[in-house]
């Protein structure tokens, strides 16, 4: 990529997107096509088409997604399965007719089997049946990752696919019925110290193990990825560690500085119960994280005081 290309980032409001951003500015690139949802459709294939025949980007990132915590997953199948195939085909298809140089989507660890040993290594893909809670989007992505691939054997089109592990960071989705885990208890640890609450409820057990990387070194994973690496086989992007979600709240709880006690909901789904990825194949190519969760959530929680009601 050089500093004038012309890179489209699709979902640049969202929370990888504004960090792929973030990153390409910091390394010169200004020459950024950006589009919001409402000044452009990615479901509509006409719309996309157009954009991209005027346009005609050498670069894109596919961080366009419908994306949402265990809830959200659950609850809106239609969005997650369709609204994400025709966001990543659109744009897929239009940066091959279009002469796209290359094309980085990205995808989510949860398209490996629910049961499969761990670390997870990425050949694990389709050895066994999705976790049901997040299945739709998990089809999606796969999808997307197959399609890539197609383009790659049929047309030797460069699309590069990245599987980046549960992230979290500033601009984040706070939102307490649709988000991921972390945001959410940052956000109800704080408001528990601020209303003084005798406790703060977290969903499930508490038992199921997860990973988290800082969005900014996913953005840069992505970059690097995008710089260095030509090959249609799919890459784990995370840190190789992972902790029990009642750990997760321990942590944000001293975080924030909350005082009382955690009850868990155990109507709520716990869903995978661990999903820690293999990054061998992310190091021999070169990268490695380098914000420890601690880190990030002392950034994270600085950020939603400062950006958040
Ligand atoms: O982050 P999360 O919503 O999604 O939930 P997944 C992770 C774990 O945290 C589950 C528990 O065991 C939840 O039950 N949890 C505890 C909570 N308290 C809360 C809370 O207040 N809010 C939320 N949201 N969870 C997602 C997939 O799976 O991972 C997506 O649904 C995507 O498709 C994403 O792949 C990376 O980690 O289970």
């Amino acid at each position: 990529m050089q500093k004038t290309s012309t890179i489209y980032v699709a979902g640049h409001n969202g929370l990888v997107g504004s960090a792929i951003c973030r990153k390409l500015r910091a390394n010169g690139h200004d020459n950024l096509l950006l589009r919001s949802h409402s000044e452009l459709d990615l479901c509509d294939q006409y719309a996309v088409r157009a954009f991209f025949e005027e346009h005609k980007p050498e670069y894109v990132f596919i961080a366009a997604a419908v994306v949402g915590g265990i809830h959200a997953n659950s609850t809106r199948p239609v969005n997650f399965l369709k609204d994400n195939l025709q966001i990543q085909t659109n744009i897929i298809e239009s940066a091959y007719l279009f002469k796209t140089t290359k094309l980085g989507f990205l995808g989510s660890t949860c398209i490996y089997p629910r049961d499969c040993p761990q670390p997870i290594k990425e050949e694990y893909l389709l050895s066994g049946p999705l976790e049901d809670t997040n299945k739709w989007y998990a089809i999606a992505k796969i999808a997307g990752i197959k399609l890539c691939q197609a383009y790659r054997e049929q047309y030797n089109f460069n699309a590069i696919s990245m599987m980046p592990t549960n992230l979290y960071g500033p601009g984040d989705n706070f939102d307490l019925t649709s988000s991921h885990v972390l945001p959410a208890l940052l956000r109800k640890f704080h408001e528990g110290k601020i209303n003084q609450a005798e406790s703060v409820t977290i969903w499930g057990t508490g038992k199921p193990m997860r990973e988290f990387l800082h969005v900014d070194d996913v953005a840069d994973a992505c970059y690097y990825l995008m710089t260095n690496y030509n090959d249609g086989d799919i890459v784990n992007i995370g840190m190789g560690q992972d902790i029990s979600i009642l750990d997760l709240a321990l942590l944000i709880k001293e975080t924030v500085g909350y005082q009382g006690e955690i009850v868990f909901d155990s109507t709520k789904p716990d869903g995978t119960p661990r999903k820690m990825t293999d990054v061998s194949r992310l190091h021999k190519l070169g990268w490695q994280h380098t914000i420890t969760l601690e880190e990030g959530l002392k950034h994270t929680y600085q950020w939603y005081k400062e950006n958040t009601d």
